[in-house]
């Protein structure tokens, strides 16, 4: 590059230069090492969610590790020994998407994309400590996998059971109730089926409730609405179990309602048609049901849960020809089978109260059942609501009981203790509670992920791989069909799946599944700890030093079933004695996305801003600054309306303070010019409680604020010899050190210093908090002419004196007769002139 400038790189801010200049000085220092955390420092643990390796980093990721930084720097300059790790959830879909399409082993994909993400999060100056590197799809990862799923196995968490899952006919292959879009698949619109399968599971409803209870603690400290989302995912609810006795059957039938109180209404019972309750109860029926009812059970099949449950469908279903006893009242009701009810939840059967539940209602109307209403709900007005039976309308709510019996008169409160004491007595019901968590299924069909530690003998069923012989390692993918085709790929892999039993030493046969990669990231915050154990997943002395994670960043698309997962496997592991914790994540920020023109960023959409791109043209620190500085962290990022130019011409007037200080370091700086000294110390002050409560843009706007106050000091009075300025500059170092780490490095060593971030945050004065003066408006016939800078308790006729001789209220004055003067000390004074 040819120079048309005069300046030379020591006087301009050449953001490339600096950049060059203090990479390869980290990339040799490794500032950021946390040691083994016994240094006498109180520890930090702060934790990014670790990204997928598909590709480089893009700028979701930038404003993600930006905001983390803050956190992660501020602590270190406030004296913490900090934890700020980072690896990769390497193992998954992307990877073997990508091997497929080119016909390559996933793990040098994978392997490629880690090293270019690494060296653009070093290059973006991530705080991360670079001994601690982890990476899920590394047979020194996945081991740990094993030995914990083999932990679990042990004590009943881990277990297989045939179960129906949503199956892709087309694609051959198992989805998740996220991939089933209005009942098709959402990669071929294939209508789905269900399928039974032998899976895998993870016990989580074991744990349900205090998976539920323990989100109290994390109350002030979770933003509310991933609190809101785990509760609702749980879904605990209560209320009671109830027999109904079935003609012509021995075994009562068993449902699940939140309304006991309206038992006394249920004019028929409606199983689920998909259950094997339906099934059961339909043998010896009559051909013609039978038929009508298989008929229409292969219908149901094909519908998703979403759809079942909606209230807008029109009702459909089969009469069974069976009849239930009401235990209140003896009464003989109808059993239908429909796709309303679902097989799975609850005991798979209802008791249907149509007066009080819309779907009920509209079932019934549409099958011509009677409807009776037993709760009297007053509207608005204090009448009652009009006859569900008439309107169509189901009444909810509370109210007084009606036509049932002992409970007339009762409130619903009062009336579900009343009907379940009872119901309790004669020993056909009970309180009871559900919850619409399910056990995490864990098993995939799929090539790139860890292989399940079992062996499955003919002789002794399923045996666990001893510890010993982990890691299971994955075969090589060569040779090997890795396209989805419903059974896993591994089961190509002859020499691999044939072994011999670690029990009886016959030969026997490897589990072909892998585990669903969120396993892998349950538990990567504790592998960070202790990276390069071999006789364990992480040392509990490491774990009591350090866990659990103190601020966890990342985004909100993982606040259901990543954090559950992790939080599932804390409780887990706490239990068998390995930490002393029972919350993984003591504090979660979740920070917005980064959109173009007012949508998410894609090829197809046209919109994406290249992160690269934008570093080239205005440097690290400017992009970085700009992530913080665009407003709230949880708020989305528009980057059409912020501006990395903006922040680049920020950061190369802050830079230019450093290099005009004229000042030893070291100078005593209680000589120097008083108001700029208040506005450093304030804003030290007042920028790590912003710091600390998130509110990282008005930290980068005070600083901006004490940027202009400096040069302001340097433009007049004593100039860049004042050492307030030198004071104020050096904090303006240690601040931007947070959000843009190389401007701040630089400025740092222009002061004479070494290592921005290992500084020590600047002790405030507090004597210089105090508010010395108030600002007071001097306006001649309501117009502002000028400004006073006065003590608090100036005297009325001293600050009138000050106001008329004020240069712009002589100037506005201009010779006129003053007819009146308004003092209100201290902030105003109004001139009135003829
Ligand atoms: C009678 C009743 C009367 C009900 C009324 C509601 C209102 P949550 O809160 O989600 O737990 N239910 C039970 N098992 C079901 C299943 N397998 N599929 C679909 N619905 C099922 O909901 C519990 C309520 O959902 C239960 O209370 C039951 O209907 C229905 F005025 O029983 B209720
Ligand atoms: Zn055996």
């Amino acid at each position: 590059m040819t120079s048309a400038s005069p300046e030379t790189d020591a006087t301009r801010y050449d953001f490339r230069a600096i950049e060059e200049r203090w990479l390869p000085e980290w990339r040799a220092s490794q500032p950021f090492r946390s040691g083994d955390g016994t240094d006498g420092r109180p520890t930090k643990y702060v934790l990014d969610m670790f990204p997928y390796p598909s590709g480089d980093l893009h700028m979701g990721h930038a404003e993600a590790y930006a905001l983390g930084d803050v956190i992660a720097r501020y602590w270190g300059l406030r004296g913490f020994n900090v934890l700020h790790p980072i690896g990769w959830d390497s193992f998954g879909l992307p990877a073997e998407n990508a091997a497929i399409q080119r016909g390559l082993d996933p793990r040098g994909w994978t392997e490629d994309n880690i090293a270019q993400q690494r060296a653009s999060m070093e290059r973006y100056a991530c705080s991360f400590d670079w001994d601690r590197v982890l990476a899920t799809h590394r047979p020194d990862y996945y081991r740990w996998n094993q030995w914990l799923f083999t932990r679990l196995h042990e004590r009943g968490l881990a277990y297989r059971k045939h179960s129906n899952v949503n199956w892709c006919p087309k694609d051959q292959t198992v989805l998740a109730n996220e991939q089933v879009v209005a009942g098709l698949c959402e990669r071929c619109d294939t209508p789905v089926t269900k399928k039974k399968l032998n899976q895998w599971y993870f016990k989580v409803t074991d744990y349900a409730d205090r998976l539920l209870d323990d989100l109290d603690t994390l109350q002030e400290t979770w933003p509310s609405k991933v609190i809101a989302m785990q509760r609702n995912w749980i879904g605990r609810s209560t209320g009671a179990d109830v027999q109904f006795a079935i003609e012509g059957r021995d075994e009562p039938v068993h449902v699940y309602t939140t309304r006991p109180d309206t038992l006394f209404g249920a004019t028929f019972m409606v199983v689920a048609a998909d259950s094997d309750l339906a099934a059961e109860l339909v043998e010896g029926a009559d051909a013609r049901v039978a038929s009508e009812f298989s008929t229409y059970v292969e219908q149901v099949k094909a519908a998703s849960e979403i759809d079942r449950l909606s209230t807008e469908r029109p009702k459909t279903g089969v009469f069974l020809e069976r009849y239930a006893i009401n235990p209140v009242n003896g009464e003989r009701i109808p059993i239908w089978a429909s796709d309303y009810v679902l097989a799975d939840y609850g005991h798979g059967a209802v008791m249907a109260v149509p007066a009080h539940d819309q779907r009920d209602l509209d079932f019934a109307r549409a099958m011509g059942l009677p409807v009776r209403v037993v709760l009297d709900v007053p509207g608005e007005d204090g009448t009652s609501l009009p006859d569900p039976a008439e309107s169509g309308v189901a009444t909810a709510g509370d109210g007084r009981l009606v036509n049932s019996g002992y409970l007339d008169g009762l409130s619903k409160s009062d009336a579900i203790a009343a009907v379940v004491e009872r119901l309790a007595a004669d020993g056909v019901g009970e309180a009871a509670t559900n919850y619409r968590l399910r056990d995490w299924l864990i098993s995939r069909q799929r090539y790139w992920g860890t292989p399940i530690p079992i062996v499955h003998c003919d002789a002794c069923g399923e045996v666990r791989v001893p510890d010993d012989q982990l890691p299971v390692e994955l075969p090589p993918a060569e040779g090997l069909d890795l396209k989805p085709k419903g059974t896993s790929p591994l089961g190509a892999a002859t020499a691999w799946v044939n072994t011999t039993c670690p029990s009886c030493g016959g030969p026997a046969t490897r589990d072909t599944d892998t585990m669903d990669t969120f396993v892998d990231s349950s538990w990567y915050f504790l592998r960070y700890l202790s990276p390069g154990k071999t006789d364990g997943p992480f040392d509990p002395q490491d774990a009591k030093r350090w866990a659990p994670v103190d601020q966890y960043v990342g985004g909100v698309t993982h606040a259901i079933l990543h954090l559950l997962y992790a939080r599932f496997f804390t409780k887990a592991l706490h239990d068998m004695g390995m930490i002393d914790f029972e919350e993984p994540f003591s504090a979660l920020l979740n920070q917005g996305m980064v959109q173009m023109d007012g949508s998410a960023m894609s090829k197809s959409r046209g919109n994406l801003v290249r992160l690269s791109e934008q570093l080239d043209e205005f440097g690290v620190d400017a992009v970085r600054l700009t992530m913080s500085f665009a407003g709230p962290p949880e708020d989305d990022i528009d980057w059409a309306d912020v501006s990395p130019a903006g922040s680049a011409k920020f950061l190369a007037r802050a830079w230019r303070l450093a290099r005009d200080v004229d000042s030893a370091p070291g100078t005593d700086p209680s000589t120097g010019d008083a108001a700029l000294r208040s506005v450093t110390h304030h804003t030290v002050h007042d920028c790590a409680g912003l710091v600390e409560g998130f509110r990282f843009n008005v930290v980068v706007a005070r600083v901006m604020e004490l940027v202009n106050a400096t040069r302001k000091t340097i433009d007049s009075g004593a100039g860049a010899q004042d050492p307030a300025v030198r004071e104020a500059a050096e904090a303006v170092a240690i601040l931007l050190s947070m959000f843009a780490p190389y401007a701040a490095e630089d400025m740092w060593a222009m002061l004479g210093h070494q290592n921005v971030a290992r500084a020590p945050w600047p002790t405030v004065d507090d004597s210089l908090l105090v508010e010395e003066t108030v600002t007071c408006v001097v306006q001649v016939k309501g117009k502002v002419r000028d400004r006073l800078e006065v003590p608090p308790g100036i005297a009325e006729d001293e600050l009138r004196e000050l106001a008329l001789s004020a240069p712009g209220a002589v100037r506005a004055i201009d010779g006129a007769e003053v007819r009146m003067v308004i003092v209100r000390a201290p902030k105003l004074v109004n001139i009135v002139t003829a």
